[in-house]
């Protein structure tokens, strides 16, 4: 039996080892580093291995011991289960480890890196050598030449030791044993992989006698004045310090140590919309920094939080590091990417869920421009199922835990303008260690207000922050509504009334959705008390792997073989695990637009959403589209528009002038003028179009008399084929393939009667949707056909439409008619039965044969699917498409590519029009390779069957989306009730 202690120091509550060096900031300096990345010697252990063999302690032989057969290469950062080493696992509020706090199982994962480098040319005279390791999850145990150098948890934190004593000229061996689990892991139950090893880079850096060890230095700027004052406050054993602006020639000797001021005069403001840097230059005779800083005044006044004197509204996003190949290991390239994506689409806040970021984030965050809650290493989430018993936030053996990690949270990137807010961490309860974590922020930056979640009594934070709450929440809290506020009583009540309020979630994007996002975004402009919130999350977490077969796909949790895990959960991105946008940012996209446009007969007002910078950097133009066809444009001089103002101007008379009997749209642009480092000149960032003119309903059918001769009938009257084009299948549909948002059963469904709304929250014991909508059969609807006659020139059918063992369904009618070589559909449904729940759609299912070609052409709403409640991102126009680019390849298959209002539409030699009948709207289309039933059975789109047939969905209606994977359902307005439909369309002979 292994004895208690003989694995180290997992078993512990302490952080780390006392050989640890303080806690400082990430600074650029021109002293001596040497990175230690790349290849190592590695070898992976089951379980923690005794720390002595026969009296022999690890790593006593250097690299000797690591060219066994059980040692390979591995690189350096990286996480050893994405290089075939173990298996990634995911889970979402459990720990996939006992409750045992602070033990961990004996089966531990541990992964012995080993590497020697040769100091020779890198030798520094002088001073101290540290070695730091900026992320290794979870306990890392350091080890130079054999000997001890110390042990840290704290996976996304950095740690620096002093090993100066411990190395020499010449070769020098470093060894790292990072244990998967440890006490650590109870304090990092993020919604995430469970990803060990060394994930961030490992660093020797030379500290120069009289070097800055540390710097830290608040760049204020005084919102009435405009003057700015940097405090700068060092460590150093250097007798004096000098500060220079270069800019503005500026120089000023310090007193090392205590905070000391330096005026600036009047400066240019840093904020998200104009982030303006200043080189800030720090020097001791021995080492000089580097800063950027940023000139910013963060206050919490009342109930608003400003920045710069006014309110900070966040467009935000949670961010993940989380990439496809590499896991948690940075990449500068995607980092760019996604953060470019984010500011083309109005993104201006990240909040860093759930973890202090690789440090170049904050660099080109602040560079950017992002307003960012930094978030500590910590979550117990896990807790909660033993009904948060032992919390480690409220338990005194824990304190120097959470404090170590806060003061490794600030102290790295305290320098940072984009940095505004402090977060304690995510999902930890509530307690004595957080309250700790708040006071000690307080103490040492009290420049930056704190954030957390689960303070819910408002006792130790400074803003009150939800997540997924209702509308009707929300306006509880900033309106006069007297609901309680998060079931807290009147104290706590009013006292989180009076704070500035924020949503750190909400808009669920898992799968396809979320909806409601303009219903959020209304809030937060209706409410001055919200300052906007944080979308969760902007980016699926899929893992590249392969099936057996060698077919790649994204997994997720339970496709390593987990056995405790949170399936698809780990998938709620803006972007799919490969970086593809989806329609959700598109659609936050318009909402989050820098301007917004609307339009009274010829003129035009530009309202600025900004609040910072004006728009002189945005060029204005209007785009005439008649029948879906751009027929005229041009720019429009549109003066620059001050934060939050409006400027009106006329409109050219052409944009507008009638153009009777046929439909007009007018889109107005907004474009950069020139490059940005996130996007080219000409890009856009505004768009919103208006209907210049409709056009009438068409006139009822006149039928010829005589159908054409090129549909065929059967004798049930079934159209079989259309121009030689077969039909198998031609009959109503009610089911849609279930989306993640369908499938959840979280908080606040609307799915019941109006009591529940006035509540605020619906009923969380109401059933998922898709479980309500699979009892009643929807996905199984069988037909009779009760009818068939002519009436007149008229061919109708109708028909019954049933699942089996249930007494509802729908009944409808088709009625054909020629309309010259043309064959003229229309198309009408009444509810049968008694009726409990929405539907997910109204329509007719078309089964086609997939020689008809692969090339959609449409008039109508693009260029991506959307839905009642998520369709700020289309516009009507005339688009184009591959079958298989019409819908989104989300993790698991779910209803995607749905687009209303459709005027018109060609699939190869295949040419339907739709028609606006007297009391059918235009109806909406899908056009995919699979069923909605095919869809709803597979678990990954590699699953789907191999197919040769198109199946054209053809909606009178869909039912919204919502937010319910976590948070809301779809609001009552956009859900879909068994109702009458109709709709009217046209089979167009094409040659
Ligand atoms: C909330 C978490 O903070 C976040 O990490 C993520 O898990 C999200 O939910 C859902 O994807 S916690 C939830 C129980 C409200």
């Amino acid at each position: 039996m292994t004895a208690p202690g003989a694995v180290g120091p997992l078993g512990t509550t302490a952080p780390g080892s006392g050989s640890r060096l303080p806690p400082r900031a990430r600074l650029r300096s021109d002293a001596k580093t040497l990175s230690l990345d790349g290849t190592w010697r590695f070898r992976l252990h089951d379980r923690a291995p005794r720390d002595e063999v026969d009296g022999v302690p690890p790593f006593a032989a250097g690299t000797d011991r690591a060219t066994g057969p059980d040692w390979s290469d591995l690189p350096v950062p990286s996480h050893w289960v994405l290089h075939g080493h173990g298996a990634p696992a995911y889970t979402n509020i459990r720990y996939p480890f006992p409750v045992d706090p602070p033990h961990v199982p004996d089966r531990n994962p541990t992964g012995d890196h080993v590497r020697t480098v040769d100091l020779s040319d890198w030798w520094p005279a002088g001073g101290r050598t540290l070695l730091r390791l900026d992320g290794a999850e979870s306990l890392a145990r350091v080890w130079v030449n054999g000997r001890t150098v110390g042990w840290s948890t704290g996976s996304r934190l950095t740690t620096e030791y002093d090993v100066t004593g411990l190395l020499r000229p010449g070769a020098n061996t470093v060894a790292i044993r990072v244990h998967q689990w440890s006490q650590g892991s109870y304090l990092e139950d993020q919604d995430q992989w469970w990803l060990p090893g060394v994930f961030r880079s490992v660093t020797l850096e030379h500290r120069p006698d009289g070097g800055l060890d540390d710097v830290f230095v608040t760049a204020d700027r005084d919102p009435v004045t405009g003057r700015g004052t940097l405090v700068v406050e060092t460590v150093t054993t250097a007798t004096q310090v000098t500060v220079r602006l270069p800019e503005t020639g500026l120089e000023a000797r310090l007193a090392p140590g205590a905070p000391a001021r330096v005026d600036v005069g009047t400066v240019d403001a840093w904020s998200a919309e104009e982030p303006r840097l200043h080189d800030v230059v720090i020097a001791t005779d021995a080492e000089t920094v580097r800063l950027r800083v940023g000139f910013r005044r963060v206050e919490v006044v009342g109930d608003r939080l400003l920045v710069n004197g006014v309110p900070l509204v966040f467009h935000g996003v949670n961010r993940h590091e989380t990439h496809p190949d590499r896991g948690r290991v940075f990449d500068e390239d995607t980092l760019r990417t996604d953060l470019s994506l984010m500011k083309q689409h109005g993104v201006q806040a990240i909040r860093t869920a759930h973890q202090p970021p690789h440090p170049r984030f904050l660099e080109l965050a602040d560079e950017y421009g992002f307003w960012v809650v930094l978030e500590c290493d910590l979550e117990t989430h896990g807790f909660w199922e033993v009904d948060w018993s032992g919390n480690p936030s409220d338990d005194p053996a824990w304190r120097d835990a959470y404090l170590d990690r806060v003061r490794r949270t600030v102290e790295r990137d305290k320098n940072h303008p984009s940095v505004v807010v402090w977060s304690l961490g995510n999902e930890s309860g509530t307690g004595r260690n957080l309250a700790a974590m708040a006071d000690w922020i307080r103490r040492r930056d009290p420049s930056r207000p704190i954030h957390y979640e689960g303070d819910t009594e408002g006792a130790y934070t400074d803003l009150y922050s939800r997540m997924y709450p209702t509308i009707e929440e929300i306006d509880s809290v900033c309106g006069d509504l007297a609901m309680p506020v998060h079931e807290v009583g009147p104290a706590a009540g009013a006292r989180q009334r009076a704070k500035p309020f924020v949503l750190c979630e909400y808009g669920h994007a898992m799968g396809n959705g979320p909806g409601s996002l303009a219903d959020y975004q209304d809030r937060f402009e209706r409410w001055s008390r919200l300052h906007g919130g944080f979308v969760w999350e902007w980016r699926d977490h899929g893992l590249r792997t392969t099936t057996d077969d060698g077919v790649a796909y994204f997994g997720y949790g339970g496709d390593f073989g987990e056995p405790v895990h949170d399936g698809v959960f780990v998938m709620d991105g803006l972007v799919l695990s490969d970086g593809t946008p989806s329609p959700a940012l598109a659609d936050l996209g318009r909402l989050w637009a820098p301007v917004r446009f609307t339009r009274e007969g010829s003129s035009l007002t530009v309202h600025s959403q900004r609040a910072h910078a004006d728009t002189a950097d945005l060029a204005v133009v209007w785009e005439l589209r008649v029948d879906g066809r751009v027929v005229d444009g041009g720019a429009l001089d549109v003066p620059p528009v001050r934060p939050g103002r409006d400027v009106t101007v006329a409109l050219p008379s052409d944009a507008v002038a009638p153009r009777r009997g046929r439909e007009a749209h007018l889109t107005l642009r907004a474009s950069l003028r020139q490059d940005t480092v996130w996007a080219p000149r000409g890009q856009v960032v505004a768009e919103v179009q208006t209907v210049v003119e409709v056009v009438p309903p068409t006139p009822s059918a006149r039928p010829s008399g005589v159908l054409p001769s090129a549909a065929v009938f059967d004798e049930d009257g079934a159209l079989r084929s259309w121009h030689g084009i077969d039909v198998a299948v031609l009959v109503p549909e009610l089911w849609r393939a279930p989306t993640e948002n369908d499938r959840a059963s979280g908080q606040g469904s609307y799915e019941t009667t109006s009591p529940e709304l006035s509540s605020g929250r619906g009923d969380e014991s109401v059933p998922p949707s898709a479980d309500r909508w699979r009892e009643r059969g929807l996905d199984r609807l069988t037909h009779r056909v009760t009818a068939v006659a002519r009436e007149g020139g008229v061919l109708v059918q109708r028909l019954r439409s049933m699942p089996a063992g249930t007494g509802s369904g729908i009944d409808s009618e088709f009625r054909w008619s020629g309309d010259g070589d043309d064959l003229r559909l229309r198309w009408s449904a009444v509810p049968v039965g008694p009726w409990d729940c929405t539907w997910p759609r109204i329509g007719l299912h078309l089964d086609l044969p997939d020689d008809l070609g692969d090339a959609v052409e449409w008039w109508g709403t693009g260029p991506h699917e959307s839905y009642p409640d998520a369709a700020n991102g289309v516009v009507v126009g005339r688009f184009a498409s591959a079958v298989d680019a019409l819908g989104v390849r989300y993790a698991r298959p779910q209803e995607t590519g749905h687009r209303p209002d459709l005027r018109e539409l060609r699939i190869g030699r295949l040419a339907i029009d739709a028609l606006r009948g007297a009391g059918a709207d235009l109806p909406g289309f899908q056009l995919a390779r699979h069923t909605a039933q095919q869809w709803a059975r597979a678990e990954h789109p590699h699953e789907l069957p191999a197919s040769d047939r198109l199946h054209l969905y053809l909606d009178a209606a869909q039912h919204g989306l919502g937010s319910r994977a976590c948070g809301p359902d779809v609001l009552p307005r956009f859900a879909l009730w068994p109702r009458q439909v109709a709709l009217e369309v046209m089979f167009r002979a094409v040659s």
